[in-house]
């Protein structure tokens, strides 16, 4: 199982060529992990302050980051913290944007920069409910926000000072972990969607696909033979290293490491070279309707 497609890129801002690109969206698309084993997201000196777990709230796992209005949460620092925080999240997503931009010029008009995240906490040991554990073999699906079948892409670079790597296991082609699991995924009662929009538990209504994403996340994460037991690959990124992925297609878990940065991003699944390959697609096909 070949999970990885390596890009030699050493830098944040350079111009990526025609053939690249091509092979890149083919790779993303088709459900592998881009990885950039040249592309370190460096530090300023003043940002060293930042590695550190204390910087996160009690209970939060990530400190976000909104890059419409540059408001930080889940984070606990002092006066002359904040801003270098906040400067420190701004700039990776400002790099993480100007790259899926230039990789990939056919996302740019339906391309939304979503939040950013940085996770200086060590995963390994933490105590988390099963449909919380990233541990877990999963695909990304959220239960306050639905995408109506858009895209959840997502940047990630291991940031760590010392040579701590990021370590992941990637699991098996999202039509394969599909077919298997939707025979468990309940259903929902057509009111529900409309309930949980009324009361503001989802922002929007959750469409035939949010449901069915959902119903996919959780059955694998709750299913222990299938964690188990369903093909998978461990793969490390070393510190100083950048990788992306598709998450809402490519099976995936975090089992250690400390000090990453995120960006997500949303696209339309018409953008994509090989929009067929998108999850919505894939179950519409499986399922033999429309979803959204
Ligand atoms: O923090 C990580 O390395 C990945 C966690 C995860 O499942 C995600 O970001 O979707
Ligand atoms: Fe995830």
């Amino acid at each position: 199982m070949d999970v990885l497609t390596t890009l030699d890129l050493a830098e944040w801002n350079v111009a990526v060529p025609q053939n690249l690109r091509n092979d890149a969206a083919a790779a993303i698309e088709s459900g592998k992990v881009l990885y950039f084993p040249k592309l370190r997201f460096a530090l300023n000196r003043d940002e060293d302050v930042l590695l550190s777990p204390t910087v996160l709230g009690g209970g939060d796992k990530n400190v976000s980051y909104d890059p419409a209005n540059g408001k930080i949460k889940g984070a606990v620092v002092e006066g002359t913290t904040a801003p270098i925080l906040r400067a420190m999240m701004r700039r990776y997503s400002d790099y993480a944007t100007r790259l899926v931009r230039e990789i990939f010029p056919a996302y740019a008009p339906t391309l939304e920069t979503a939040r950013t995240s940085y996770r200086p906490a060590e995963i390994a040991g933490r105590k988390y409910t099963p449909t919380k554990d990233d541990t877990r073999l999963h695909v990304d699906a959220f239960p306050t926000r639905p995408v109506h079948g858009r895209r959840i892409m997502r940047v990630f670079s291991n940031i760590n000072p010392g040579d701590a790597p990021r370590v992941w296991k990637v699991g098996e082609p999202f039509p394969d972990m599909a077919k298997k699991m939707l025979p468990q995924v309940k259903r929902p009662m057509a009111i529900m969607p409309l309930l949980l929009a009324a009361t503001g538990s989802t922002r929007g209504v959750r469409s035939r696909y949010d449901s069915l994403m959902l119903g996919l996340h959780d059955a694998a994460k709750f299913d222990e033979t299938y964690q188990r037991t369903s093909p998978q690959k461990q793969v490390e990124f070393p510190a100083g290293t950048t990788w992306m992925c598709f998450t809402d297609q490519v099976m995936h878990a975090a089992l250690s490491g400390q000090f990453v940065l995120e960006q997500t991003f949303h696209l339309d699944a018409e953008a994509m070279t090989i929009p067929e390959s998108a999850p919505v697609r894939v179950l519409e096909k499986l399922e033999g309707r429309a979803l959204v």
